[in-house]
């Protein structure tokens, strides 16, 4: 008798106060037996609710839940157009669901279903910021103190933000994020030189350019940066802008990470089939969850590229046991985002947050995912509504520039 899908149900709840969260909830026939799934796109939460709700759900109730593949490829085709963000995370949430149930039902944490650990624990990348040298230099040494060996170095976040502009505005410009890429781009060569005064070439240094500069300025960070040795230099370009790789490749053996922003596999293929980069980062809700994040690391193995899979506050907890179950289960894993210990209101929410000891992230060995939503410490924290501010980002002129 076929194990049936009794329910599909999107979640959404911020119990940090800060990040939007969706969760969807699958429950079938069989009395207790349900999955959780990711389904993050923190900045248009709502609408994904929508698409889970008002057409995952009709088109599911009923089906074979133990059909991953078949669900996942008919809930892709379903709605004709396809490879977007809001659609890519509602088939996520569904298909990191099943795959939780399918391991309650094998009674086995999720990374033997995938082929067992290739490693004990999946090394993290913590992020240190600060509004100048010495604030940044701080962070790093207290990360080292506190045993991570790879470390992501900002200068202001993303694109100096905190360095304010150095040039005058326009009369009346428009109301934004302002920051200003020349500062920027100057400032970066200066502050790893600085870093690596410090703290030497032990630790393993990252930046997040985050799409903030034109190409050309980009490439001639990622040169300037050569000396450096950073681990990788991420997102050096926006997506619309993925021809300029070649460009780079050629002129800089800095290590490229990209991915976060990607939806369609027409993004990643060229990158990856033309070692091109690195390191994939996609945000695993985004491309649809593990069945093609599982594929995506196979097809990177084969190239030569390792993953690094998105993971800052605004991935669900959820999300980030999809993430370690991949990471133990992927010769070819590099390196996995963590924002670090999550909040006391965010455990209580999610009992079974994977553990993190000295660097490394460990599973549970909970079968599935090992992750539970308590959904009524949930319904307390209500998620905010409308867009965000911090992605209205402007030159000093005023022009629009990608987040
Ligand atoms: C990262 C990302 C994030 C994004 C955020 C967008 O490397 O972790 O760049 O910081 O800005 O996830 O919502
Ligand atoms: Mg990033």
């Amino acid at each position: 008798m076929a194990i049936t899908i009794r329910d599909v149900r999107a979640i959404l709840t911020m119990p940090d106060g800060a990040n939007r969260l969706v969760i969807v909830k699958v429950e079938t026939s069989e009395p207790n037996l349900y999955g959780l799934g990711c389904a993050t796109f923190t900045q248009r939460h709502t609408v994904v609710r929508t698409a889970v709700d008002e057409y995952l759900k009709p088109f599911l109730i009923g089906k074979d839940a133990e059909r991953i593949e078949d669900l996942w490829q008919t809930m892709y085709q379903n709605s004709y157009w396809r490879n977007g963000p809001v659609l890519n995370n509602a088939i996520s949430g569904v298909d990191q669901a099943l795959w939780d149930i399918k391991g309650k039902l094998a009674r086995m944490p999720l990374y033997q279903l995938l082929g067992g650990k290739c490693r004990e624990g999946a090394a993290v990348y913590r992020h240190a910021n600060g509004r100048d040298h010495a604030e940044v230099l701080e962070r790093v040494q207290q990360f080292v103190e506190q045993g991570y060996h790879y470390i992501r170095v900002q200068l202001g976040g993303y694109g100096g933000d905190s360095q304010g502009v150095s040039r005058p505005s326009p009369d009346s410009a428009l109301p934004g994020v302002y920051f200003d890429p020349d500062t920027y781009a100057r400032s970066i060569p200066v502050l790893f030189e600085y870093m690596r005064s410090k703290v030497g070439y032990d630790v393993e240094l990252l930046h997040d350019v985050h799409e903030r500069l034109v190409p050309i300025e980009a490439i001639r960070l990622a040169k300037q940066l050569e000396p450096y040795r950073l681990f990788f230099l991420e997102d050096p370009l926006p997506p619309e802008q993925n021809e300029w790789f070649t460009m780079l490749r050629q002129q800089c053996a800095t290590p490229i990470a990209m991915g976060e922003l990607f939806n369609n596999p027409h993004e990643w293929i060229p990158l990856i089939t033309r070692r091109l980069i690195d390191f994939i980062r996609v945000h695993v809700s985004q491309i649809g969850g593990i069945t093609p994040a599982k594929k995506l690391a196979a097809l990177a193995e084969a190239f030569g590229v390792r993953t690094a899979w998105h993971g800052p506050w605004d991935t669900s907890p959820v999300g980030h046991a999809a993430n370690l179950h991949l990471d133990l289960s992927s010769p070819n894993f590099g390196v996995q985002e963590w924002g670090g210990r999550f909040p006391e209101a965010v455990q209580e929410v999610f009992p079974g947050i994977p553990e993190e000891r000295n660097g490394y992230l460990y599973p549970n060995d909970k079968p599935g995912l090992g992750i539970d939503l308590n959904e009524k410490a949930a319904a307390r924290y209500p998620c905010s509504d409308g867009p965000p501010g911090w992605t209205l980002t402007r030159a000093p002129d005023g022009t629009a520039v990608r987040p």
